[in-house]
């Protein structure tokens, strides 16, 4: 009996700094209604899917920042989506910037993503690994991407859960760059990875790349997702938003590494693929059977070092 779960990849068009959560919800509902039209199963929505994308801007004091930040979820503004998803028996995942005060009584700053069934249950929360960008004001960039000023790096690493009918893992944006992202949930037998992402086409410290967003972005699921054998779910926050040019081009990428589905406009616009998760098998249980032709014990730098080292007396 196949498992096939149908995936809506909900690409979001341009966020304005004055559009209110209401606003953005709202344009959400459309999307999952057409998500019902398509029986879907899942709906997946982009990085920071409830307001702009902040961290192109610098606030010299953080906490000014404070209102870009869900305090819990769902809240007032978000219980329509819980509701309705659940009314239709529709899972989604969803993501935004949580801001959370620790038992020490410390603010902890996170890119996220929840999962929910479709039950309406919270499956679990993913916090973003690779925070790309930088920490501190840069005024002469023609716009910042300070989001190592405004989100701490997971200290959990990368989960994967059993949810409908399958292994579904997640990871944010640039986590999608690191191939280490998609073996450590290969690794938890992963079946279908859910990747929000707002890509600026312009990259500042190598402009020769921004012809090449779209190309990079192809290449990375579409390895990621045949190197581990797992579907690959990648939505965008696409357009130009706040004089941004950012890549759509959300895409659906299948075990193995086709395109099942891609978006054709870079606004509001619902990817449809069904996907029938037995299709991992094909590669997880042949050419990348991990137990039988992995070798980790000569892999000893993947987990030993973080940069480059030269071993001087080598040849
Ligand atoms: N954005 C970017 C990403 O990895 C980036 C960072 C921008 C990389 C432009 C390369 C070029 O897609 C996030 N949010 O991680």
């Amino acid at each position: 009996m196949s498992r096939i779960v149908t995936v809506g990849a909900a690409q979001l068009g341009p966020i304005n700094r004055s559009d209110s959560r209401e606003a953005v919800v709202t344009r959400m509902l459309a999307l999952l209604a057409q998500a019902a039209e398509s029986a879907c199963d899942l709906v997946v929505y982009p990085e920071l899917a409830l307001t702009t994308f902040f961290p192109r801007w610098f606030l010299n004091d953080i906490n000014e920042a404070d209102h870009f930040y869900e305090t819990a979820m769902p809240n007032e503004a978000t219980q329509p989506l819980f509701d309705e998803a659940r009314r239709l028996g529709i899972g989604f995942c969803l993501g935004y910037a949580l801001r959370e005060t620790d038992a020490a009584g410390q603010v902890r700053r996170w890119n996220v993503q929840t999962l929910v069934e479709r039950d309406g249950t919270q499956v679990a929360t993913f916090k973003k690994v690779h925070i790309p960008g930088h920490e501190s004001n840069e005024p002469d960039r023609p716009f910042q991407h300070l989001e190592r000023y405004y989100f701490e790096p997971s200290p959990d690493g990368f989960g994967v859960w059993n949810a409908f009918g399958g292994r579904i893992g997640m990871m944010i944006c640039n986590d999608r760059r690191w191939p280490e992202s998609y073996r450590e949930m290969g690794l938890q037998g992963v079946e279908m990875i859910l990747c929000g992402y707002n890509t600026p086409l312009h990259y500042a410290p190598d402009p020769s790349q921004d012809r090449l967003q779209g190309f990079h972005n192809t290449l990375v699921m579409s390895s990621g997702a045949y190197q581990n054998g797992t579907f690959v779910v990648g939505v965008a926050k696409g357009g130009t938003e706040e004089g941004v040019p950012s890549l759509a081009e959300s895409t659906i990428f299948a075990p193995s590494g086709e395109v099942l589905a891609r978006a054709k406009t870079t606004g509001d616009e619902l990817v449809v693929a069904q996907c029938d998760l037995d299709w991992c098998r094909s590669y997880t249980g042949t050419l990348f059977d991990f137990d039988r032709y992995r070798r980790p014990e000569v892999y000893s730098r993947l987990t030993a070092q973080r940069g480059v080292v030269i071993d001087e007396a080598s040849p």
